[in-house]
Protein backbone atom coordinates (compact mmCIF):
# COMPACT_ATOMS: atom_id res chain seq x y z
CA UNK A 1 0.00 0.00 0.00
CA UNK A 2 1.18 3.23 -0.81
CA UNK A 3 1.24 6.05 1.03
CA UNK A 4 0.40 9.13 -1.49
CA UNK A 5 2.16 12.69 -1.71
CA UNK A 6 2.12 15.17 -4.31
CA UNK A 7 3.30 15.22 -7.92
CA UNK A 8 6.85 17.16 -8.30
CA UNK A 9 7.27 19.68 -10.41
CA UNK A 10 5.60 21.77 -12.80
CA UNK A 11 5.81 22.31 -17.09
CA UNK A 12 5.27 25.06 -18.59
CA UNK A 13 2.07 26.43 -17.49
CA UNK A 14 -0.03 27.86 -21.18
CA UNK A 15 -1.02 31.65 -21.04
CA UNK A 16 -4.82 30.86 -21.86
CA UNK A 17 -5.15 28.79 -18.88
CA UNK A 18 -2.83 29.57 -16.47
CA UNK A 19 -3.71 30.71 -13.13
CA UNK A 20 -2.96 34.07 -12.24
CA UNK A 21 -1.31 35.49 -9.71
CA UNK A 22 -3.09 38.90 -10.14
CA UNK A 23 -7.01 38.49 -9.45
CA UNK A 24 -7.94 41.05 -12.54
CA UNK A 25 -10.61 41.49 -10.45
CA UNK A 26 -10.27 45.32 -10.36
CA UNK A 27 -8.21 45.30 -6.98
CA UNK A 28 -5.55 47.42 -6.64
CA UNK A 29 -2.54 45.02 -5.86
CA UNK A 30 -1.87 44.75 -2.27
CA UNK A 31 -0.54 41.68 -0.14
CA UNK A 32 -3.65 40.93 1.29
CA UNK A 33 -7.21 42.55 3.12
CA UNK A 34 -6.39 45.51 5.45
CA UNK A 35 -4.65 44.16 9.03
CA UNK A 36 -6.36 45.77 11.30
CA UNK A 37 -9.84 44.90 10.39
CA UNK A 38 -11.63 41.89 10.26
CA UNK A 39 -10.81 39.53 7.79
CA UNK A 40 -12.23 36.48 6.65
CA UNK A 41 -12.57 34.21 3.61
CA UNK A 42 -15.99 33.58 2.11
CA UNK A 43 -17.35 30.09 2.38
CA UNK A 44 -20.83 30.41 0.52
CA UNK A 45 -22.45 32.29 -1.67
CA UNK A 46 -26.31 32.68 -1.87
CA UNK A 47 -27.73 35.45 -4.41
CA UNK A 48 -26.04 38.61 -2.91
CA UNK A 49 -24.94 37.31 -0.28
CA UNK A 50 -21.98 35.76 1.08
CA UNK A 51 -20.88 33.58 4.25
CA UNK A 52 -18.05 34.66 5.48
CA UNK A 53 -15.84 32.63 7.95
CA UNK A 54 -14.03 34.86 10.40
CA UNK A 55 -10.24 34.49 10.64
CA UNK A 56 -10.87 35.33 14.26
CA UNK A 57 -13.54 37.01 16.46
CA UNK A 58 -13.28 39.16 19.61
CA UNK A 59 -14.79 37.05 21.52
CA UNK A 60 -15.79 33.08 21.48
CA UNK A 61 -19.24 34.09 22.20
CA UNK A 62 -19.25 35.75 18.78
CA UNK A 63 -20.70 34.02 15.81
CA UNK A 64 -17.67 33.12 13.27
CA UNK A 65 -19.85 33.07 10.74
CA UNK A 66 -21.39 36.47 9.11
CA UNK A 67 -23.70 36.67 6.44
CA UNK A 68 -22.72 39.78 4.27
CA UNK A 69 -23.38 41.49 1.50
CA UNK A 70 -21.46 43.55 -0.39
CA UNK A 71 -20.44 47.26 -0.20
CA UNK A 72 -22.34 49.55 -3.02
CA UNK A 73 -18.46 50.26 -3.68
CA UNK A 74 -17.51 47.30 -4.90
CA UNK A 75 -20.57 46.59 -7.10
CA UNK A 76 -20.12 49.80 -8.81
CA UNK A 77 -16.26 49.19 -9.96
CA UNK A 78 -17.65 45.42 -10.86
CA UNK A 79 -15.91 43.98 -8.65
CA UNK A 80 -16.94 40.07 -7.96
CA UNK A 81 -16.72 38.28 -5.04
CA UNK A 82 -16.13 34.31 -5.88
CA UNK A 83 -16.54 31.78 -2.62
CA UNK A 84 -12.64 31.15 -1.89
CA UNK A 85 -12.28 35.38 -1.73
CA UNK A 86 -10.39 36.57 1.09
CA UNK A 87 -12.35 39.73 2.06
CA UNK A 88 -12.42 42.53 4.76
CA UNK A 89 -15.70 42.79 6.73
CA UNK A 90 -17.01 45.99 7.71
CA UNK A 91 -19.64 47.08 10.44
CA UNK A 92 -20.25 43.38 11.78
CA UNK A 93 -23.60 42.73 13.73
CA UNK A 94 -22.80 40.40 16.04
CA UNK A 95 -26.16 39.65 17.33
CA UNK A 96 -28.03 39.35 14.04
CA UNK A 97 -25.05 37.48 12.32
CA UNK A 98 -24.92 40.17 9.66
CA UNK A 99 -21.86 42.10 7.94
CA UNK A 100 -20.57 44.29 4.91
CA UNK A 101 -17.75 43.04 2.75
CA UNK A 102 -15.85 46.39 2.23
CA UNK A 103 -12.56 44.87 0.38
CA UNK A 104 -11.37 41.70 -1.60
CA UNK A 105 -7.56 40.71 -2.06
CA UNK A 106 -6.10 40.05 -4.78
CA UNK A 107 -6.83 36.39 -6.22
CA UNK A 108 -4.02 33.93 -6.04
CA UNK A 109 -6.14 31.52 -8.43
CA UNK A 110 -9.41 31.21 -9.80
CA UNK A 111 -11.66 27.96 -11.26
CA UNK A 112 -14.41 28.88 -12.95
CA UNK A 113 -16.50 26.02 -12.95
CA UNK A 114 -17.05 26.07 -9.86
CA UNK A 115 -16.30 29.54 -9.51
CA UNK A 116 -13.81 29.19 -6.51
CA UNK A 117 -11.11 31.94 -5.73
CA UNK A 118 -7.50 30.65 -4.40
CA UNK A 119 -7.71 26.82 -4.49
CA UNK A 120 -4.49 25.92 -3.42
CA UNK A 121 -5.12 22.07 -4.55
CA UNK A 122 -7.71 19.87 -6.84
CA UNK A 123 -8.18 16.26 -5.15
CA UNK A 124 -8.80 14.23 -8.08
CA UNK A 125 -10.60 10.89 -6.53
CA UNK A 126 -11.25 7.44 -8.57
CA UNK A 127 -12.04 4.72 -7.62
CA UNK A 128 -9.78 1.26 -8.06
CA UNK A 129 -13.81 -0.29 -8.94
CA UNK A 130 -17.41 0.56 -9.61
CA UNK A 131 -16.75 2.56 -11.43
CA UNK A 132 -14.12 0.39 -12.75
CA UNK A 133 -10.32 2.00 -13.35
CA UNK A 134 -10.88 3.37 -16.46
CA UNK A 135 -6.66 4.53 -17.26
CA UNK A 136 -8.08 6.46 -20.46
CA UNK A 137 -10.13 8.55 -18.49
CA UNK A 138 -7.61 8.84 -15.41
CA UNK A 139 -5.27 10.38 -17.84
CA UNK A 140 -7.13 12.56 -19.13
CA UNK A 141 -8.37 13.91 -15.83
CA UNK A 142 -4.83 14.36 -14.75
CA UNK A 143 -3.92 16.30 -17.57
CA UNK A 144 -6.92 18.32 -17.43
CA UNK A 145 -6.01 19.16 -13.99
CA UNK A 146 -2.56 19.53 -14.71
CA UNK A 147 -3.39 22.47 -17.33
CA UNK A 148 -4.52 24.59 -14.52
CA UNK A 149 -0.91 25.32 -13.13
CA UNK A 150 -2.92 23.95 -9.74
CA UNK A 151 -1.16 21.44 -7.50
CA UNK A 152 -2.55 17.54 -7.80
CA UNK A 153 -3.44 15.53 -5.29
CA UNK A 154 -4.24 11.85 -6.59
CA UNK A 155 -6.57 9.44 -4.57
CA UNK A 156 -7.62 6.31 -5.97
CA UNK A 157 -10.79 5.00 -3.05
CA UNK A 158 -12.73 1.91 -2.83
CA UNK A 159 -9.88 -0.31 -1.55
CA UNK A 160 -11.97 -2.48 0.33
CA UNK A 161 -13.38 -3.64 -3.34
CA UNK A 162 -9.51 -5.08 -4.96
CA UNK A 163 -7.08 -7.50 -4.23
CA UNK A 164 -3.65 -6.48 -3.31
CA UNK A 165 -2.30 -7.58 -6.94
CA UNK A 166 -4.48 -5.41 -9.01
CA UNK A 167 -3.50 -2.62 -6.68
CA UNK A 168 0.04 -3.31 -6.76
CA UNK A 169 -0.36 -3.24 -11.04
CA UNK A 170 -2.43 0.02 -10.61
CA UNK A 171 0.38 1.93 -8.36
CA UNK A 172 3.58 0.25 -10.96
CA UNK A 173 1.77 1.77 -13.82
CA UNK A 174 0.77 5.35 -12.41
CA UNK A 175 4.58 5.67 -10.73
CA UNK A 176 5.65 4.99 -14.31
CA UNK A 177 3.49 8.33 -15.12
CA UNK A 178 4.69 10.29 -12.29
CA UNK A 179 2.36 10.04 -10.03
CA UNK A 180 2.20 8.58 -6.26
CA UNK A 181 -1.62 7.88 -5.75
CA UNK A 182 -3.03 7.89 -1.62
CA UNK A 183 -5.39 4.83 -1.21
CA UNK A 184 -8.18 4.83 0.36
CA UNK A 185 -11.59 3.29 1.25
CA UNK A 186 -14.51 5.26 2.96
CA UNK A 187 -16.01 2.30 3.89
CA UNK A 188 -13.67 0.75 5.48
CA UNK A 189 -11.55 3.14 6.62
CA UNK A 190 -13.74 6.50 6.92
CA UNK A 191 -10.98 8.25 9.30
CA UNK A 192 -8.56 8.79 6.24
CA UNK A 193 -5.78 9.75 7.91
CA UNK A 194 -3.54 9.94 4.93
CA UNK A 195 -6.01 12.75 3.28
CA UNK A 196 -5.44 14.76 6.50
CA UNK A 197 -1.66 16.45 5.60
CA UNK A 198 -2.32 17.46 1.76
CA UNK A 199 -5.90 18.96 2.66
CA UNK A 200 -4.68 20.22 6.21
CA UNK A 201 -4.30 24.72 5.97
CA UNK A 202 -5.18 24.43 2.07
CA UNK A 203 -7.96 24.53 0.11
CA UNK A 204 -8.90 22.03 -1.90
CA UNK A 205 -11.37 21.37 -4.56
CA UNK A 206 -12.34 17.45 -4.91
CA UNK A 207 -12.93 16.12 -8.51
CA UNK A 208 -13.27 12.97 -10.36
CA UNK A 209 -16.24 11.10 -12.04
CA UNK A 210 -19.40 10.29 -10.97
CA UNK A 211 -19.86 7.70 -8.27
CA UNK A 212 -16.23 7.39 -7.26
CA UNK A 213 -17.06 8.66 -3.84
CA UNK A 214 -16.03 12.24 -4.00
CA UNK A 215 -19.29 13.18 -1.92
CA UNK A 216 -18.44 10.66 0.48
CA UNK A 217 -14.78 11.20 1.22
CA UNK A 218 -15.62 14.38 2.08
CA UNK A 219 -18.43 13.39 4.74
CA UNK A 220 -15.91 11.45 6.13
CA UNK A 221 -13.54 13.79 6.61
CA UNK A 222 -16.36 16.63 7.93
CA UNK A 223 -19.70 14.81 9.32
CA UNK A 224 -21.09 18.04 9.54
CA UNK A 225 -20.85 18.66 5.76
CA UNK A 226 -23.88 16.09 5.08
CA UNK A 227 -23.31 15.77 1.40
CA UNK A 228 -25.31 14.55 -0.58
CA UNK A 229 -24.11 11.00 -1.66
CA UNK A 230 -25.40 9.03 -4.83
CA UNK A 231 -27.07 5.31 -4.03
CA UNK A 232 -26.34 4.46 -7.35
CA UNK A 233 -22.82 4.67 -8.31
CA UNK A 234 -21.66 5.97 -11.59
CA UNK A 235 -25.07 6.92 -12.23
CA UNK A 236 -25.32 10.53 -13.66
CA UNK A 237 -28.56 12.87 -13.65
CA UNK A 238 -29.72 13.35 -16.68
CA UNK A 239 -29.97 16.65 -18.31
CA UNK A 240 -27.42 19.11 -19.23
CA UNK A 241 -27.07 22.76 -17.14
CA UNK A 242 -27.76 21.90 -13.83
CA UNK A 243 -27.65 24.75 -11.48
CA UNK A 244 -25.44 23.64 -8.39
CA UNK A 245 -24.17 24.97 -5.40
CA UNK A 246 -20.57 25.33 -4.41
CA UNK A 247 -19.59 25.87 -0.88
CA UNK A 248 -16.55 25.01 1.12
CA UNK A 249 -16.71 23.08 4.24
CA UNK A 250 -13.81 23.37 6.83
CA UNK A 251 -11.90 20.51 7.88
CA UNK A 252 -11.69 20.15 12.09
CA UNK A 253 -7.92 20.83 11.62
CA UNK A 254 -7.56 23.76 9.51
CA UNK A 255 -8.12 23.47 5.81
CA UNK A 256 -11.51 23.91 3.35
CA UNK A 257 -12.79 21.64 0.98
CA UNK A 258 -15.12 21.67 -1.66
CA UNK A 259 -17.16 19.19 -3.35
CA UNK A 260 -18.31 19.04 -7.20
CA UNK A 261 -20.55 17.28 -9.33
CA UNK A 262 -18.86 13.76 -10.96
CA UNK A 263 -17.95 14.69 -14.91
CA UNK A 264 -16.84 11.49 -17.56
CA UNK A 265 -15.15 12.97 -19.92
CA UNK A 266 -13.18 16.27 -19.64
CA UNK A 267 -12.44 17.81 -23.00
CA UNK A 268 -9.16 18.87 -23.31
CA UNK A 269 -8.63 22.11 -25.08
CA UNK A 270 -4.85 23.29 -25.28
CA UNK A 271 -2.31 24.38 -27.92
CA UNK A 272 0.51 21.66 -29.33
CA UNK A 273 2.83 23.58 -27.45
CA UNK A 274 1.64 23.56 -23.95
CA UNK A 275 0.36 20.13 -24.05
CA UNK A 276 3.97 18.55 -22.95
CA UNK A 277 3.66 20.70 -20.20
CA UNK A 278 1.12 18.01 -18.69
CA UNK A 279 2.73 15.32 -18.86
CA UNK A 280 5.29 14.56 -16.18
CA UNK A 281 6.79 11.86 -18.14
CA UNK A 282 7.55 14.34 -20.69
CA UNK A 283 8.71 17.44 -18.40
CA UNK A 284 11.01 14.55 -16.72
CA UNK A 285 12.53 14.18 -19.66
CA UNK A 286 13.45 17.35 -21.25
CA UNK A 287 14.95 18.18 -17.45
CA UNK A 288 17.29 15.53 -18.12
CA UNK A 289 17.87 16.92 -21.46
CA UNK A 290 16.61 18.92 -24.10
CA UNK A 291 15.43 17.89 -27.64
CA UNK A 292 17.79 19.07 -30.23
CA UNK A 293 15.16 22.05 -31.38
CA UNK A 294 13.60 24.46 -29.11
CA UNK A 295 9.84 23.86 -31.22
CA UNK A 296 9.86 19.61 -30.61
CA UNK A 297 6.42 18.53 -30.42
CA UNK A 298 7.78 15.18 -29.37
CA UNK A 299 6.44 13.00 -32.06
CA UNK A 300 8.84 11.73 -34.20
CA UNK A 301 11.22 14.46 -34.67
CA UNK A 302 15.31 14.17 -34.79
CA UNK A 303 16.80 15.02 -32.22
CA UNK A 304 14.15 14.35 -29.58
CA UNK A 305 14.57 13.81 -26.02
CA UNK A 306 11.48 12.53 -25.35
CA UNK A 307 11.22 9.53 -27.41
CA UNK A 308 8.28 6.48 -27.81
CA UNK A 309 9.02 4.64 -24.92
CA UNK A 310 7.08 5.27 -22.58
CA UNK A 311 3.12 4.21 -21.45
CA UNK A 312 1.54 7.30 -22.87
CA UNK A 313 3.16 7.95 -25.71
CA UNK A 314 -0.02 6.35 -27.49
CA UNK A 315 -2.11 8.82 -25.66
CA UNK A 316 0.19 12.16 -25.98
CA UNK A 317 -0.47 11.51 -29.92
CA UNK A 318 -3.58 11.43 -29.92
CA UNK A 319 -4.10 14.17 -27.85
CA UNK A 320 -1.59 16.34 -29.66
CA UNK A 321 -3.73 15.58 -32.62
CA UNK A 322 -6.74 16.94 -30.82
CA UNK A 323 -5.07 19.74 -29.81
CA UNK A 324 -3.83 20.57 -33.56
CA UNK A 325 -7.35 20.49 -34.41
CA UNK A 326 -8.26 22.41 -31.70
CA UNK A 327 -5.78 25.29 -32.25
CA UNK A 328 -6.77 25.30 -36.47
CA UNK A 329 -10.18 25.31 -35.27
CA UNK A 330 -9.93 28.52 -33.16
CA UNK A 331 -7.80 29.73 -35.58
CA UNK A 332 -10.18 30.14 -38.51
CA UNK A 333 -13.06 30.85 -36.19
CA UNK A 334 -11.47 33.83 -34.94
CA UNK A 335 -9.90 34.96 -38.07
CA UNK A 336 -13.36 35.17 -39.81
CA UNK A 337 -15.04 36.70 -37.19
CA UNK A 338 -14.97 40.28 -37.74
CA UNK A 339 -15.68 40.87 -33.93
CA UNK A 340 -12.14 39.64 -33.19
CA UNK A 341 -8.77 41.13 -33.79
CA UNK A 342 -5.13 38.65 -34.05
CA UNK A 343 -2.52 40.24 -31.88
CA UNK A 344 0.72 38.61 -31.27
CA UNK A 345 2.64 39.25 -27.74
CA UNK A 346 5.77 39.78 -26.89
CA UNK A 347 6.72 36.33 -26.42
CA UNK A 348 5.31 35.34 -29.76
CA UNK A 349 2.00 34.08 -28.75
CA UNK A 350 -0.48 34.33 -30.53
CA UNK A 351 -3.68 36.39 -28.97
CA UNK A 352 -7.62 37.00 -30.01
CA UNK A 353 -9.20 40.48 -29.03
CA UNK A 354 -12.74 41.17 -28.78
CA UNK A 355 -12.44 44.69 -31.30
CA UNK A 356 -14.38 47.29 -29.48
CA UNK A 357 -18.34 47.23 -29.30
CA UNK A 358 -21.04 48.73 -27.99
CA UNK A 359 -22.20 48.37 -24.28
CA UNK A 360 -25.13 46.46 -25.86
CA UNK A 361 -23.17 43.71 -27.58
CA UNK A 362 -20.32 43.36 -25.09
CA UNK A 363 -23.16 42.15 -22.25
CA UNK A 364 -25.07 40.08 -24.73
CA UNK A 365 -22.08 38.10 -26.83
CA UNK A 366 -20.23 37.45 -23.29
CA UNK A 367 -21.28 34.10 -22.77
CA UNK A 368 -20.86 32.80 -26.46
CA UNK A 369 -16.97 34.24 -26.20
CA UNK A 370 -16.46 32.03 -23.49
CA UNK A 371 -17.86 29.14 -25.06
CA UNK A 372 -16.13 29.51 -28.57
CA UNK A 373 -12.97 31.46 -27.45
CA UNK A 374 -12.97 30.24 -23.84
CA UNK A 375 -9.19 29.17 -24.15
CA UNK A 376 -7.81 31.54 -26.73
CA UNK A 377 -9.42 34.68 -26.02
CA UNK A 378 -8.57 37.07 -23.02
CA UNK A 379 -12.04 38.07 -21.28
CA UNK A 380 -11.24 41.51 -20.66
CA UNK A 381 -14.98 42.82 -20.27
CA UNK A 382 -14.86 40.63 -16.90
CA UNK A 383 -15.44 43.55 -15.34
CA UNK A 384 -18.32 44.87 -16.93
CA UNK A 385 -20.18 41.39 -16.10
CA UNK A 386 -23.68 41.31 -13.91
CA UNK A 387 -21.34 40.43 -10.99
CA UNK A 388 -24.68 38.81 -9.72
CA UNK A 389 -25.21 36.61 -12.55
CA UNK A 390 -22.78 33.81 -12.00
CA UNK A 391 -21.38 33.94 -8.32
CA UNK A 392 -22.03 30.69 -6.27
CA UNK A 393 -23.33 28.38 -8.56
CA UNK A 394 -22.21 26.83 -11.66
CA UNK A 395 -23.74 25.38 -14.73
CA UNK A 396 -22.54 21.70 -15.43
CA UNK A 397 -22.55 20.35 -18.73
CA UNK A 398 -21.73 16.93 -19.50
CA UNK A 399 -19.38 17.32 -21.45
CA UNK A 400 -17.24 19.83 -19.13
CA UNK A 401 -15.14 19.15 -16.58
CA UNK A 402 -16.34 20.68 -12.96
CA UNK A 403 -12.92 22.35 -12.70
CA UNK A 404 -12.34 23.91 -15.33
CA UNK A 405 -9.93 26.72 -15.05
CA UNK A 406 -10.19 30.27 -16.68
CA UNK A 407 -7.38 32.19 -16.16
CA UNK A 408 -8.68 35.01 -14.02
CA UNK A 409 -8.94 37.64 -16.72
N1 LIG B 1 -17.24 -0.11 -1.45
C1 LIG B 1 -17.05 1.20 -1.33
N2 LIG B 1 -18.05 2.05 -1.68
C2 LIG B 1 -17.83 3.36 -1.54
C3 LIG B 1 -16.62 3.89 -1.03
N3 LIG B 1 -16.71 5.24 -1.04
C4 LIG B 1 -17.92 5.54 -1.51
N4 LIG B 1 -18.62 4.42 -1.81
C5 LIG B 1 -19.98 4.34 -2.37
O1 LIG B 1 -19.95 4.82 -3.70
C6 LIG B 1 -21.20 5.44 -4.03
C7 LIG B 1 -20.97 6.81 -4.64
O2 LIG B 1 -20.42 7.67 -3.64
P1 LIG B 1 -20.50 9.26 -3.74
O3 LIG B 1 -19.73 9.78 -2.57
O4 LIG B 1 -21.88 9.73 -3.91
O5 LIG B 1 -19.70 9.49 -5.09
P2 LIG B 1 -19.42 10.88 -5.83
O6 LIG B 1 -18.06 10.78 -6.37
O7 LIG B 1 -19.69 12.01 -4.91
O8 LIG B 1 -20.46 10.82 -7.03
P3 LIG B 1 -21.13 12.06 -7.82
O9 LIG B 1 -21.68 13.02 -6.81
O10 LIG B 1 -22.19 11.42 -8.68
O11 LIG B 1 -20.07 12.66 -8.66
C8 LIG B 1 -22.01 5.46 -2.74
O12 LIG B 1 -22.90 4.39 -2.78
C9 LIG B 1 -20.97 5.25 -1.66
O13 LIG B 1 -21.48 4.65 -0.51
C10 LIG B 1 -15.59 2.97 -0.66
O14 LIG B 1 -14.48 3.30 -0.23
N5 LIG B 1 -15.87 1.64 -0.85
MG1 LIG C 1 -21.03 13.63 -5.07
ZN1 LIG D 1 11.13 16.40 -28.42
Amino acid sequence: MAAGDLKQGRGPAEPSVEISSNSGNGVPDVPDAAPTGLTGTVVAVQANYYWVRLDRVPTVEFPRRLLCTRRARLKKVGQRVAVGDRVTVEEPDWQGQRGAIAQVSPRRSYLDRPPIANVDRILLVFSLAEPALDFNQLSRFLIKAESTGIDICLCLNKRDLVGDRFLDTALDRLDRWGYKPIVTSVIKDPSLEALRSPLGGVTTVVAGPSGVGKSSTINALIPTAKLRVSAVSGKLARGRHTTRHVELFELPGGGLLADTPGFNQPALRCTPEALAGYFPEIRDRIAQQNCRYGNCRHRDEPGCAVGDSWDRYDLYLELLEEAEVFEEQQRQQVEEDPKFKRKVTRDGQAVYEPRLASQRYRRQSRRSQHQTLDDLVWDQEQAELDPDELDGEFATDLEEPPWHSDADR
